[in-house]
């Protein structure tokens, strides 16, 4: 197959001035202890970006004493509510700013196109901190019906230190999903970025320092999972874990909480959610969007459509289609306009997916199209669609976390419910029916934490995410986020004159 499109980077440019490089603690950008750095790279040609200051576990350290100074002496949890909801409007307001530089560090430092970070994430970012920056002044306490002799009253406070630890995929939108709910609440935070994407979160605690946020309420340390990651969900004084990546990963960082002080860990992890294009689905709009369910953002997606069941009376059409349609795709550099598919993250991520292919083929699978890297230079792959998949075969199983997009066969909807739960994730569906019916029984019947019913990815502020089973435990967005960073604390007192 031909893909006239690609164009990989001859000589790039640099896109965007790289400000800072070093870990951010207590309001200053410091070193790291161990005077440590670590190289970042650009997807497209796996060139080197930058170093960047290595934290490892002195720095989380360092970085939870000042969170923990800035959450007992303040004045971060003691401002009023209404004072913290009006720092959060104005970083959304200086995110809105300085978009174009927070996209183009995006797109340089993860490979995912410009148009995306411009269009699509920048804008949900500071819609999502506006949203939080909302709630702040909201949070509610109850008066409870106890006994006739007692006032019962329930008061919201925040958790306090919160440890944040987030992934590579969407590194400005997973860091805006922790940070915002957690500071609406009154939290401090030490946030640890993935290694691979470190870049755009320094920027963006820089600019919500600008927005008047105290020294010491958020601190960022860029650093390896083991050593960084790990040094965070042990340590002691560390009230809450929010964590998102792998399923393998959301293991370990549970039990170092456990095994450490028992702080409530939140868990956003991996998936392997199912496409469902029943007999009477709209055939083109289900190609598309099941196209765009599994390929968007290089299918780096913990919700990726990675399973797409067809009904087999519309199978075969829909395979030619979607092969039809990766055949379109355009890969190439992200920066340019019109590109959809940049490279993967890195090499890792780029031999993970190669083989992944390689086995679909060994075991049977057909390849409709693509299989191959493109280029000599950077993480590109082409677009891959495989029909005839079985259910026991790797690529239907595992989270392939790429451009490969897996089509398999179904005669009726008992069935592919049982087979869209047969597996130990639960995060999303896609369910593409005309018959109301057919829809109500599939998103009652699907374990998953999202059912998007003739559409896919759809992602408001306000609509709650998270997975059941092996994808997670608890919500992130919405109101239920709020109860990750709040403890509630029941008062009681006596009724002097219990008849009034
Ligand atoms: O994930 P990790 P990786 C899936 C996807 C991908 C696979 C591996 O299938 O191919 O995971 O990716 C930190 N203690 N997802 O290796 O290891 C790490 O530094 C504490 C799905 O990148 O889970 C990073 O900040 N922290 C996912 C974060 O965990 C540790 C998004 C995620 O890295 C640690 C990313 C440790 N021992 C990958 N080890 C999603 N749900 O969207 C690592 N980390």
């Amino acid at each position: 197959p031909k893909y006239s499109t690609f164009a990989a980077v001859e000589n790039p440019e640099t896109p965007v001035k790289v400000n800072y490089t070093q870990l951010l603690i207590d309001g200053k950008f410091v070193d790291s202890v161990s005077g440590k750095t670590f190289a970042t790279y650009d997807p497209r040609t796996g060139d080197e970006i930058a170093h960047v200051a290595e934290g490892d576990a002195e720095d989380i350290n360092r970085a939870v004493v000042a969170a923990r100074k800035a959450f007992d002496e303040g004045p971060w949890p003691k401002m009023t509510a209404y004072e913290r909801s009006m720092v959060l409007f104005r970083f959304a307001d200086l995110i809105d700013k300085h978009a174009e530089e927070l996209a183009a560090l995006e797109t340089w430092n993860n490979g995912k196109t410009y148009e995306q970070a411009s269009k699509a994430e920048l804008p949900m970012i500071s819609r999502l901190i506006r949203y939080y920056a909302g709630w702040a002044d909201k949070i509610h306490g109850l008066t409870a019906p106890a006994d006739s002799a007692h006032a019962v009253q329930t008061i919201h406070e925040p958790i306090g230190v919160a440890g944040q630890i987030i992934p590579w995929n969407f590194p400005l939108l997973m860091f805006a999903w922790k940070v915002a709910p957690a500071l609406a609440c009154g939290n401090t935070i030490v946030l640890k970025t993935a290694e691979q994407t470190p870049l755009s979160a320094l920027y963006a605690a820089k600019l919500l320092h600008e927005a008047g946020l105290p020294s010491g309420v958020l601190n960022v340390v860029s650093g390896f999972g083991p050593t960084a990651g790990a040094a965070l969900a042990s340590h002691m004084d560390v009230d809450k874990l929010a964590f998102t990546g792998s399923t393998q990963t959301g293991k370990i960082v549970l039990e170092l909480a456990a095994k450490s002080n028992l702080k409530p860990v939140t868990l956003e992890l991996g998936g392997k959610s199912p496409f469902i294009v029943c007999k009477d689905a709209d055939i083109d709009t289900a190609v598309e969007l099941a196209h765009f369910a599994l390929f968007f953002n290089q299918g780096q997606c913990c919700c990726a459509g990675s399973r797409t069941y067809v009904h087999e009376s519309v199978y075969d059409e829909f395979v030619q289609k979607a092969k039809e349609r990766a055949l379109k795709r355009t890969v190439g550099d992200p920066f340019k306009a019109g590109i959809e598919q940049g490279p993967q993250i890195d090499s890792e991520q780029f031999e993970k997916i190669l083989r992944y292919i390689r086995s679909g083929v060994d075991n049977g699978a057909t390849l409709e199209t693509g299989g191959e890297r493109l280029g000599d230079k950077g993480y590109y792959i082409q677009p891959t669609v495989f029909s005839n998949v079985k259910e026991d075969m790797l690529i239907a199983q595992d989270e392939i976390f790429g451009p490969v997009q897996s089509i398999l066969k179904f005669k009726d909807i008992d069935e592919v419910v049982r087979r869209a739960n047969n597996t130990s994730y639960g995060l999303a569906a896609g369910v593409f029916t005309k018959d109301i019916d057919t829809a109500n029984t599939l998103t009652r019947a699907l374990r998953v934490g999202t059912v998007w019913v003739n559409c896919y990815d759809v992602f408001d502020a306000a609509i709650p995410f998270g997975g059941y089973k092996m994808s997670g435990q608890g919500r992130e967005k919405g109101i239920h986020c709020l109860s990750n960073y709040l403890q509630v604390k029941a008062v009681v007192t006596p009724l002097k004159n219990p008849a009034w």
